[in-house]
C-alpha cells in the first residue's frame, strides 16, 4: 500500500455472510452506523456455503433455526421440521432479497489480517485480493467451524482417485453412485453423508475412531397451513422467547429432577417419550438434569439409548462397534448426531466398518487405504475428519493486538476471551459464535442473536457518547477464563475426547472452548457490562 492510496472507510466492517452478520447487519445500520460484510465464498450461508455434502441438514428445529425477526419469518416458512442444506441456502437468498443486503456485502473476498491504528483508533484490514479497508468496528462472525481439519495420513497426496472434504465440497455436488467409497470420520458430518450415500454407493468402508451416540431425528414435513396458523396466533414468538430461557437456547430445557428420583418404569416410560416419541436433542438437552454431571445418572441414559440402537442393528460386530458395552466416553459429552435410518443403512453388507482404534490407518495408497487387515482400494475418499474448531476459525487470521502478536500469539498458553465477545489488546474488535460463548452448546441463531442483541446495545451506547476505543479488560478476561473453568470441571464433558475441547487437533491444549454455565447466564454476563457502566471494558 503506498500513502497516496485511497482507503475506503466503513463504520463497521463484519467478516462471513452467515447468521451472525446478518442478525448484526439490520441492527446496526438501524442504528446509522454504514455497515460491509466480507465473505470469502461466492454466495451467503456461511456453514452452509462451504459444507453442501450430500445430506446436509441442520440438527436444530422449525422455527428456532432462523433469525427472529419478524420481517423474515412472515413471509417465509421452512418446508421441514429440520431444513436441509439447500433450504437454508434458500432461506438466506430471502435474507437478502427482503433485506436488500447486496449493497453491503462483497463476495469472493478473503479477509487475511487487520491492524489497529492508536492515532486515528481504526482498524486497517487486509484481504487477499492485496485491497484494504479502514473500520471502526472490525466484528469477525466466522463461526466455530471454518479451519478445516486433515489428519495427516501418510500418502494422502499419492490417491490416484477422488478426496473430499465435508467442509469443502464442490459446490457443484459429485456423484457417488456405484462408486467404491472410504469415509473417513463419524462426527455430524459423517453420519449424514453416510446415511444418504450409503444406499447408492457400490461399497462403503468406514473408518471409525469413535461412535456417535446418534439421536432420531423424527424428520417430518411442516404443514404450511399450521405453521402460517402458529405464526398468526403468536407461535412463533413464544419459541424465540423461549429460548432466552433455557440452557442450550433450544425451547426445552432439562427436567428440575435427578435422575435416581424416578423409579426404573418411570424412568423407561421418559426416556421412551423423549429419545422415541419427540425426538431430536430432547434426550440430550430436555432429560434429567444430572445427566451430564453424575455418571451414574448418564449410565442409565447410555443403557437406555444402546439397547434402542441394538435392536435396529442385526450385524453382532456393527453392534459391537456403534453401540459398545463399555461406552468409550460419557454419553453427551461428545455432540451426538441427529440420524434417519443411520442405522439400517449401515447395517447392509456393502457397508464395513473399521474400528481404526484396533487398525490404524498405515497408509494411503495410490488405490486405496491400507490398514494391518490389507488395502481397502476405494475411488473415491470422503474426509469427514471435522475442524481446528472453535479457536481455529479466529487463531487462522492475521490480526495484530496492539502490543504485538496475532490472536494466535495471544492464544499461545491457552485460550483466553473477555465473555466470549472479546480479547484485550485487540481494542475496537468482537466476534460472535466463536470460543468461551455458548456457541457449541447452543441453537446457533439463539446465541447470535443474543450477542448481536448485546453489541448493538453497546455500540449504540458507545455512538451516543462519542466514545472512539473500547477495549476488554485483562481482569475481566482472567475472571471469564475462571468462570469457564469452573463451570466445566463440574460436568462429566471433560471425560471425552472432543473437540469440544480441542482434544481432536493432536498436540493442541485441551481445555474448555465452549460456555457452558448455560445461556441465561451467559446473556445476563453481557448485560451486568453494559449495566454497571462498561463494566469490564476500558474506554476512550
Ligand atoms: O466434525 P467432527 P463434523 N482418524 O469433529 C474423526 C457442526 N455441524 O464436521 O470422534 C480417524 O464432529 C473424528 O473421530 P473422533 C456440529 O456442531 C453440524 O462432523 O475425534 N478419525 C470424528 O468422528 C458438529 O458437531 C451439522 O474420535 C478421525 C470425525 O472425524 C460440528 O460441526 C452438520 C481422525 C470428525 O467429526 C463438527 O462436525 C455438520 C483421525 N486421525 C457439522 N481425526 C448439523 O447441524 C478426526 N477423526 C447437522
Amino acid at each position: 500500500m503506498s500513502s497516496e492510496d485511497h482507503i475506503d472507510h466503513v463504520d463497521v466492517l463484519l467478516v462471513g455472510a452467515g447468521f451472525g452478520s446478518f442478525t448484526l447487519l439490520n441492527k446496526l445500520r438501524k442504528l446509522g452506523y454504514s455497515v460491509k460484510i466480507y465473505e470469502k465464498g461466492a454466495a451467503s450461508g456461511g456453514i452452509w456455503y462451504w459444507n453442501c455434502y450430500p445430506g446436509a441438514r441442520v440438527d436444530s428445529d422449525t422455527p428456532i433455526y432462523q433469525l427472529f425477526d419478524k420481517e423474515l419469518w412472515e413471509d417465509f416458512t421452512f418446508k421441514e421440521r429440520y431444513a436441509g442444506g439447500p433450504e437454508l441456502r434458500r432461506y438466506f437468498n430471502h435474507i437478502e432479497k427482503k433485506w436488500h443486503v447486496s449493497d453491503h456485502i462483497t463476495y469472493n473476498k478473503h479477509v487475511d489480517g487487520a491492524t489497529f491504528d492508536e492515532t486515528s483508533h481504526k482498524w486497517m484490514v487486509e484481504c487477499s485480493d492485496g485491497s484494504y479497508l479502514s473500520c471502526s468496528w472490525f466484528i469477525p462472525c466466522i463461526g466455530f467451524a471454518s479451519r478445516r481439519y486433515t489428519p495427516p495420513f501418510p500418502g494422502l497426496g499419492n490417491f490416484r482417485g477422488d478426496i473430499y472434504h465435508t467442509a469443502v465440497w464442490p459446490q457443484h455436488g459429485v456423484n457417488l453412485k456405484n462408486k467404491r467409497i472410504a469415509q473417513i470420520g463419524t462426527g455430524a458430518s459423517g453420519i449424514q453423508v453416510i446415511q444418504e450415500i450409503g444406499d447408492k454407493a457400490k461399497e462403503l468402508t468406514i473408518f471409525q475412531r469413535t461412535p456417535n451416540y446418534c439421536l432420531p431425528m423424527n424428520q417430518r414435513l411442516l404443514d404450511p397451513e399450521e405453521e402460517e396458523r402458529k405464526k398468526k396466533e403468536g407461535k412463533y414468538e413464544e419459541e424465540f422467547e423461549k429460548t432466552r430461557h433455557t440452557f442450550s437456547g433450544f425451547t426445552y430445557d432439562f427436567l428440575q429432577k435427578n435422575t435416581l428420583d424416578d423409579s426404573p418404569e418411570d424412568r423407561e416410560k421418559f426416556y421412551h417419550k423423549l429419545l422415541i416419541e419427540e425426538a431430536g436433542f430432547k434426550f440430550w438437552l430436555g432429560t434429567y438434569k444430572d445427566m451430564l454431571f453424575d455418571q451414574k445418572a448418564n449410565d442409565e441414559a447410555y443403557k437406555f439409548w444402546r439397547n434402542s440402537v441394538l435392536k435396529r442393528i442385526s450385524d453382532p460386530e456393527k453392534q459391537a462397534l456403534l453401540a459398545p458395552e463399555n461406552p468409550p466416553h460419557p454419553w453427551g459429552t461428545k455432540r451426538p448426531s441427529l440420524e434417519q435410518r443411520f442405522y439400517e443403512v449401515v447395517d447392509q453388507p456393502h457397508i464395513k466398518i473399521i474400528d481404526v482404534n484396533k487398525h490404524p490407518v498405515q497408509e494411503v495408497t495410490s488405490t486405496g487405504i491400507k490398514t494391518d487387515l490389507g488395502e481397502t482400494e476405494v475411488d473415491v475418499i470422503i474426509l469427514a475428519t471435522g475442524f481446528d474448531s472453535v479457536t481455529g476459525s479466529l487463531a487462522q487470521l492475521n490480526i495484530q493486538g496492539v502490543k504485538g502478536g496475532t490472536i494466535a500469539d495471544h492464544w499461545k498458553d491457552g485460550t483466553k476471551t473477555s465473555m466470549g465477545i472479546a480479547i484485550p489488546e485487540f481494542p475496537n474488535m468482537f466476534f460472535l459464535y466463536g470460543p468461551q460463548a455458548p456457541t457449541a452448546f447452543s441453537n446457533g441463531p439463539s446465541c447470535t442473536q443474543f450477542q448481536a442483541e448485546f453489541l448493538a446495545k453497546f455500540l449504540e451506547k458507545v455512538k451516543a457518547e462519542k466514545i472512539t476505543r473500547v477495549e476488554a479488560t485483562e481482569e475481566y478476561e482472567a475472571d471469564w477464563c475462571r468462570r469457564m473453568q469452573e463451570k466445566w470441571d463440574i460436568t462429566l464433558f471433560p471425560l471425552a475426547k472432543s473437540w469440544y475441547q480441542g482434544a481432536n487437533i493432536p498436540g493442541r491444549k485441551v481445555e474448555p472452548l465452549n460456555w457452558a454455565g448455560g445461556m441465561p447466564e451467559y446473556v445476563a454476563s453481557l448485560a451486568k457490562s453494559i449495566e454497571n457502566n462498561y463494566e469490564g471494558w476500558r474506554i476512550a
